[in-house]
């Protein structure tokens, strides 16, 4: 299966903010079963649906060392949140760059799974940053936005360049 293409800021439409999934069946499931394949083939350790361009609440993450322990979070919610930790992050969405960014280092989240069972996650440290980093996608938020707008500045511009050649 082909992967799927990833948007790249600043691509405005990285700036959608996602709809709620009111039913998950069989295409929510090929669709996130899709965008792990396209994560683990970048690779990444996390990808939110409105990379892909499709702009419906739903994340999948694995930062398991051996890449065998995949996250589907389908609407996740973030119930409890605390202490701060700083991560150099970095996104598919944003290639090349990786800055230091302040988040929750623990987190409790509610979301539904791969078979439209609701359940309930305790995260620290790396999975909480990265969960926390793929529901800012969802509403349309980048870790760059984090940043001071020099830098995000010379991110953009070092990015549109790289764009046009490809282009
Ligand atoms: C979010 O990001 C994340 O620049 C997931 O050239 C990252 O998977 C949360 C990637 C770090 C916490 C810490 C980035 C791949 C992958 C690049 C990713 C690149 C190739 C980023
Ligand atoms: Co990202």
């Amino acid at each position: 299966m082909a992967p799927l293409e990833i948007l790249e800021f600043p691509d405005p439409r990285l700036r959608k903010v996602a709809k709620p999934v009111k039913l998950v069946d069989g295409r929510i499931a090929d669709l996130a079963d899709q965008m792990l394949e396209t994560m683990y083939e970048a690779p990444g350790i996390g990808l939110a649906a409105s990379q892909v361009n499709v702009h419906k609440r739903l994340i999948v993450i694995d930062v398991s060392e051996n890449k065998d322990q995949p996250l589907i979070l389908i609407n996740p919610e973030i119930r409890l949140s605390e202490g701060e930790i700083e991560t150099p992050e970095g996104c598919l969405s944003v290639p090349g760059f990786y800055e230091p960014v302040m988040r929750f280092q623990q987190i409790q989240c509610d979301a539904i799974g791969r078979d439209g069972e609701p359940f309930s996650l305790e995260a620290s440290d790396l999975l909480a940053v990265c969960i926390q980093h793929e529901m800012d996608h969802l509403e349309g938020k980048l870790f760059v936005d984090y940043l001071t707008g020099t830098k995000r500045q010379m991110i953009r511009k070092k990015l549109q360049k790289l764009q046009k050649q490809q282009a």
